[in-house]
């Protein structure tokens, strides 16, 4: 099963990169595709449709184009289930010790990474970024 992940750009500009891909590999992911993006205010208003009536959406858009992000399919079994327990709570304050927000996310707005939270989304997310793979 294929599952989205972004490395936002919080965690690229803290170059906490390699340690978070040593992390999804020990955990059992295999990397899929892996691609730089920058993402603009269409395109990361588009990822964020769902969310675009709650007031932290602006500053979500703004915080996911304000630098480069690593965009990333990661194939495991339940690979979405447990790429979520992997990433922990939205806001690293709440979220398990050992889990990659609690180690390197700043805050629930800028969280270090994003993880599909459905088979349905990741398929949506997975085709977002590589279409060349197509929605399934
Ligand atoms: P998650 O699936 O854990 O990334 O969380 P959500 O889908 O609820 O939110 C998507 C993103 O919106 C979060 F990663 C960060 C941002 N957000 C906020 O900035 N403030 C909030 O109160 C909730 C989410």
């Amino acid at each position: 099963m294929l599952t989205l992940a972004i490395i936002k750009p919080d965690a690229v500009a803290a170059r906490h990169t390699g340690k978070i891909i040593a992390h999804l590999e020990a955990e059992g992911f295999h990397i899929r595709e892996a691609q730089m993006v920058r993402l603009t205010e269409d395109r990361a208003e588009a990822f964020y449709e769902v969310h675009r009536e709650r007031p932290f959406f602006r500053p979500l858009v703004s915080f996911m184009t304000s630098g480069p992000a690593l965009a990333l399919v990661l194939e495991r079994d339940e690979a979405v289930g447990h790429l979520r327990k992997v990433i922990g709570a939205t806001d690293p304050a709440q979220a398990e010790v050992g889990t990659i927000r609690r180690l390197y996310a700043q805050s629930k707005e800028r969280n270090a990474i994003h993880a599909s939270d459905s088979p349905e989304n990741a398929a949506r997310e997975v085709a977002f970024f590589f279409p060349s793979r197509g929605k399934r």
